[in-house]
């Protein structure tokens, strides 16, 4: 125990001789809404106004299918640089892949990893990007999202110093985007934090620091802001096909707007754009088909499924990374609105609208469960509360075999008749992706625009909104502690209007109205 001692004594020390993270590190870019020359609308149109905004208008600059993180990307990109955008869904804003994340804003400790063991400069700058909208995201949507520290226990002795040194390079690329530095931890602390965690051979734990947000939540802010500044956008309405015309000079078709249809009423109608962005995820080659009969696929579609089980199994506000699974993957036990979510597998499938969990995806990570928990917690098919599967929009890479391998970056296309196409990437880095896309769209079709404005444009929901508005509602509305709490992550500083809208019915509070002390009160007399 001497030797196990002085091993983490060395290895503690190290942090003195590295970079030290700043706690909580701020972008300095507090000018960008001042930069901006669109304005912000106080009220939110409806989706019958934004319908006839779809239809009136003569011609868009930019139209946007798809309303997943990818696709509200591109629209407050557009709208903000003074394009005149539209943003189509066929569903719900992130009823796709978006909502069915681990929920992790990362660079991605094992494509780091990767980068390192192959000398991959490309992996390495993708992760060093992906650090960069990371901290950009926690500061232009903070009531949505909040750094996260991640356990990571070891069995092994050599692993140790192994993954220390492999943590601590992740901290170093963050630079001082870092959110918080990492830690080694002993046996009996790790097991002080998570007491379940399977004791024989544990050696320590290492705990770092990853970003958590509320996936679907965040694309609706992102969808609702690209709204305030002015762009269309409208939920179930579907993409059928693309409009083309023939172009005078070049004699080629050129893709000029799209048909939609409403998907609620049935009613079909063209928009005219200038330029047509398909940003439909999983969804992308049959779009791009659409455009083109002989296309390659480029994306390769592999599900992942999450389960949620009690929040016992995972520490309190701490997420637990399993770094080598039975089939050689990670594993993530993250805390969720105080469930535990447990993630996720990867198998190759075919693309569907509403893909479905599966038994043996399920019982896969229940077995993963079982094999960190001390074998005294018996975990049970029962326990399974919900679980949900996403089709990750992987681009294929012609020359890998498994899709595990397959790096998470993106690709923008044009096509022969200007249909920008952008797929691949994932959730954390949806801004720079975004970006990308719209200047490969602007050049393309030489439209007139302003720069990119987005990195620290606060979203809906982060003006007004402090870590401790929840006391004030609690103050103000007489809301129990939980209800507050959840209003105020939830809709940030319109948390507000969201407590004054259930004023008016003078209805019970649905869920405060369990108690409050032994009344059961209405809203009004809370009120007074
Ligand atoms: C299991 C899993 C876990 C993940 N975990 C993470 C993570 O922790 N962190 C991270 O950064 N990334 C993660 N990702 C990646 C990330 O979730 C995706 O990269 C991202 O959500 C993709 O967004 P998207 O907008 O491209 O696709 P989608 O969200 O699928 O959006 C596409 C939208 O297009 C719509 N659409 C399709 N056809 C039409 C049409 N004809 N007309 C109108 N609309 C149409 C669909 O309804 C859909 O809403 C994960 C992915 C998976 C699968
Ligand atoms: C989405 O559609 C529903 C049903 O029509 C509507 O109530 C809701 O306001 C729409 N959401 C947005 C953001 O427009
Ligand atoms: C969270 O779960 C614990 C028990 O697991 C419970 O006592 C507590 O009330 C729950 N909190 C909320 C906000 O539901
Ligand atoms: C996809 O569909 C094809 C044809 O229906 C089928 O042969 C194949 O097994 C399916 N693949 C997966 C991964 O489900
Ligand atoms: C306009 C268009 O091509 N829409 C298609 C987008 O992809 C979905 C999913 O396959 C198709 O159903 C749409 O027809």
């Amino acid at each position: 125990s001497s030797c196990r001692k002085a091993l983490l004594g060395i290895i503690n020390m190290i942090p003195l001789f590295v970079w030290i993270c700043p706690a909580q590190a701020r972008l300095a870019h507090v000018a960008a809404e001042a930069e901006l020359k669109v304005p912000y609308a106080d009220e939110l149109p409806s989706r019958q106004a934004q319908l006839s905004a779809l239809r009136d208008t003569a011609e868009f600059d930019v139209l946007v299918v798809g309303g997943g993180a990818t696709g509200a990307g591109c629209a407050l990109d557009a709208v903000t640089r003074n394009l005149k955008t539209a943003l189509v869904e066929r569903s719900d804003f992130s009823s796709g892949t978006s909502s069915r994340s681990t929920k992790l804003l990362h660079g991605g400790v094992r494509y780091l990893q990767k980068a390192i063991m192959k000398l991959d400069y490309e992996q390495y700058m993708m992760v060093k990007e992906a650090l960069h909208e990371r901290a950009n995201l926690l500061e232009i949507a903070p009531h949505l999202s909040a750094p996260l520290p991640i356990m990571l226990p070891v069995y092994k002795w050599w692993q140790l110093p192994y993954y220390w040194a492999g943590i601590k390079m992740y901290d170093l690329v963050a630079g001082i985007q870092c959110l918080k530095s990492s830690y080694v931890l002993t046996k009996s602390k790790a097991l002080e934090y998570f007491p379940m965690l399977k004791k024989d051979k544990l050696v320590g734990a290492i705990v770092y620091y990853d970003g958590q947000h509320n996936d679907a939540r965040m694309n609706l802010a992102i969808a609702l802001s690209a709204a305030r500044y002015g762009a269309a956008i409208a939920n179930y309405t579907e993409v059928v096909h693309l409009l083309k015309r023939k172009d005078q000079q070049s004699g080629k078709e050129k893709v000029c707007g799209v048909r939609c249809r409403d998907v609620i009423t049935g009613q079909e109608f063209d928009v005219k754009a200038k330029c047509v962005i398909n940003a439909t995820g999983p969804f992308t080659d049959s779009l791009r088909k659409m455009d083109e009969q002989e296309v390659a696929n480029i994306c390769q579609p592999s599900a992942g499924v999450h389960i949620v089980i009690p929040g016992y199994y995972s520490p309190d506000n701490m997420g637990l990374l399993d770094p080598a699974t039975s089939d050689g993957r990670v594993i993530f036990f993250l805390p969720w609105e105080n469930m535990t979510i447990a993630g996720t597998t990867d198998s190759p499938t075919n693309v569907t609208a509403h893909p479905i969990p599966g038994e043996d995806d399920i019982n896969f990570i229940l077995t993963e469960v079982r094999n960190y928990l001390s074998s005294d917690v018996e975990v049970r098919r029962g326990d399974v509360l919900a679980a949900w599967s996403g089709i990750r929009p992987l681009v294929t890479d012609p020359n890998s075999k498994d899709t595990q391998s397959i790096c998470r970056n993106h690709i923008v296309s044009i096509s022969e008749s200007g249909l920008v196409t952008i797929a691949g990437g994932k959730w954390t880095t949806y801004r720079s992706m975004a970006e990308e896309t719209l200047d490969a769209a602007i050049g393309a079709h030489s439209l007139t625009a302003e720069s990119c404005r987005t990195v620290g444009l606060m979203l809906e929901g982060a003006k007004g909104w402090t870590p401790t508005l929840y006391i004030r509602l609690v103050q103000d509305y007489g809301l129990e502690k939980e209800v507050a709490q959840h209003l105020a992550s939830t809709y940030g500083g319109r948390a507000f209007d969201v407590a004054k809208m259930a004023q008016v019915t003078g209805q019970r509070w649905p869920i405060v109205g369990k108690r409050l002390g032994w009344v059961p009160l209405t809203f009004e007399s809370i009120r007074y």
